[in-house]
Order: C-alpha cells, then structure tokens, then sequence
C-alpha cells in the first residue's frame, strides 16, 4: 500500500464536495484519486482542480485499482447497490446516512457484512464526532448525573427545498436525533410516535413543519424532537439531558465572540449544518481515514465510528417514524436482534 490510502467519492454534491476538500486539505494520509457523479460537469468541476479522475459507473469507480476506500456521498436510493458493491470488493466505505432507504434492505447490509466477517462499513452520523455531542455522552456513561430519563432535542433548519414534507423531515432530519439519541443514551428505541401540530406558513399545503417526535427507548427513558425545517432564522440543534441527579445542554452556541456594535449586542448562530458541525465531518474523515489504512494494512477491521449496524438501527427508527406520521399512531421499531458487531463508539454502538 502507499503511504496514502487512494479515496473514490461518489456523489459531488453539499456533502460529497465538503469530504473532497476535507480529504484534500485538511486530511492525512489519503488522497481523492477518482470522483463520480450523475453530472459530468459537476465531477469535473471537483475533480479536476486536484488532478482527480472522474469516473462516472460507480461500480467501475468501486472497483477501480487505483481506488483503496470509497466515500459514498450519492442520494440515499443509490446507497445499497454501492455499499454491497464496496463489500464484495473488500473496500472500506464511509457511507452519508442512510445505510439503505429500507430497515429490510439495512438489515441484509449489515447481515452481510457480518458473514464476511470483516466491519467495512462506517455511516456518516458525524454529531458522534462533535465535541459537546462526545462530552455529554461520556457525562452520561460516567453516571455523574445518574440515570437518564429523558432527552429533549431541537431541530432547526433556517430553510430547506419544496420537497422537504413529513416523511422526509423524519428521514433526512430526525435520523440524526435518533442516532444521538441511541449514542447518548446507549440503548436502543422500542417505538415511535409523531405529533402534528400547527404548520408555519411556510410550509407547503399538507406539509406538517413543525412537529413533535416522541421515541421511547428500550429502558423507557423518553426522547423529545421539535424538528422545524422552515425556521427562517439560522441552524439550531440542540440537546438536553435531564437526568436522575442533574441535566446537561448542548448546542447553545455559546462559544462565540459578543459583539457589541450599533447600538446591540450578540453572538451569530451559525448558518447551516456544515458550519455548525465543520469540526465533526473533518474529524469523522481524519479517523475514518486512519481506520481503513489500518484495515487495509491488516486485512481486518477498517471502521472507528458507527457501523452497519448503526445504519440499520435509524433506517428502522425512520421507518417507525414515517409510518406514525401517516398513521398517526404509535409505532414500533420492532428491531430484529443484534448477532455481530457492526459498529463503534457509546453504548450501543
Ligand atoms: C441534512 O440532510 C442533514 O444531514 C443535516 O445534518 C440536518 O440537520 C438537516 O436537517 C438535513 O436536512
């Protein structure tokens, strides 16, 4: 092997251009060797500013000589063909949530990883990665505060597009939360109800935004989610703990400078989840990186962080979640049972 691990990224778009320029410029040991997207110009546009190739089957970027791991970065309904793809090469693979589209579908990725008996998959829930996210889930697993009982979670985005409705929301917002929440409280989640309140102007016809997510753990500890997409106002994510002896926040963007100018004063909060969670996705790279050199020196394991089955895990929780939006009951998560490994990092991961 080279001294750098030779990196495909497939999928160039937010997510998928942030890890290239993460993996160029700020990431030891790999180098972005081969870039694909459905757009030609896009991939170029990215690729060839670092002397990348742009390849555009992903199964021929996969399998590739010059590709040692692969980013998958593409939209959610490509992933399973690309993550089964990786596996079957040997490739390690950072994966953007979701795992798969389907808890079904999640579940054979990660059956599959388990009989080849080698953990190749890491998917992208880099808030395991944040600072405060990190310190309050060792605050919580060092038992200073006693047991958890609950956590209330805020989800706010300043704007998202027209296509964003309820089913989505909970798909693409809430699979966070829902893997916080399983990597705070280090248990599973039993069942999942939704709550349709008053929807903002701002929402289109239908659309239920904002709504309240109620997830019950498998202890009975309870989760609170506000997920507001059309705030209008910033990007707001933040978590408290209430716990038998004590509570704990974070995400108060409170580590900023004051400014007094004009006759006000205040801090900014930050604009969108890249620059909220800058440090997490660059940190998430960096030990992703350093897992797959060390799994593809070794011919083991190549993942530090969560894993297949972690991906399963919030497809089956989205899955209770969208349904008890259509439904409107509560639903439940009726996860099938753990038989490897699969994953890294808190308690149940
Ligand atoms: C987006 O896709 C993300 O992954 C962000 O982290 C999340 O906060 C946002 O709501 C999603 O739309």
């Amino acid at each position: 092997m080279n001294d750098e691990i030779r990196i495909a990224v497939l999928g160039v778009g937010k997510m998928g251009s942030f890890h290239v320029d993460s993996l160029t410029r700020r990431t030891r040991g790999a180098r972005v060797t081969v870039v694909g997207d459905v757009s030609d110009e896009q991939a170029h546009r990215v690729a060839d500013p670092i002397g990348a190739r742009v390849v555009a089957d992903p199964a021929e970027a996969i399998a590739a000589d010059d590709v040692d791991a692969v980013v998958i970065a593409t939209p959610g309904s490509a992933h399973e063909a690309q993550v089964l793809a990786c596996l079957e090469a040997g490739k390690p693979v950072l994966c953007e949530k979701p795992l798969t589209t389907e808890a079904a579908t999640a579940a054979a990725v990660y059956r599959r990883e388990t009989e080849l008996g080698r953990r190749l998959i890491q998917v992208g829930f880099m808030r395991r990665f944040d600072h405060e996210y990190a310190a309050l889930q060792q605050m919580i697993a060092g038992g200073e505060l006693g047991a958890p009982l609950m956590l209330h979670c805020t989800h706010r985005n300043p704007a998202v597009p027209e296509f964003f409705d309820s089913e989505y929301m909970i798909r693409d917002s809430v699979v966070h939360e829902a893997d916080s929440a399983r990597f705070l409280l280090g248990e599973e989640i039993a069942a999942v109800s939704v709550v349709r309140g008053r929807p903002t102007a701002d929402a289109p016809p239908g659309v239920s935004d904002p709504m309240l997510v109620l997830f019950e753990a498998d202890s009975g500890a309870l989760v609170t989610v506000e997920i507001f997409v059309r705030t209008g106002i910033a990007y707001e994510v933040r978590t408290e703990v209430v716990a038998e002896h004590g509570s704990a926040m974070i995400g108060l963007d409170q580590n900023v400078v004051t400014k007094r100018r004009g006759g006000t004063w205040g801090g900014t909060i930050t604009p969108d989840f890249v620059a909220r969670f800058g440090q997490a996705y660059d940190d998430q790279v960096q030990r992703w990186v350093d897992a797959a050199r060390a799994g593809i020196a070794s011919g083991g394991d190549a993942v530090d962080g969560p894993g297949s089955w972690d991906g399963y895990a919030a497809a089956a929780i989205c899955e209770a979640g969208v349904a008890a939006v259509v439904k409107g009951e509560r639903i439940e998560t009726g996860m099938e049972a753990r038989s490897g490994a699969g994953g890294a990092m808190g308690g149940v991961a």
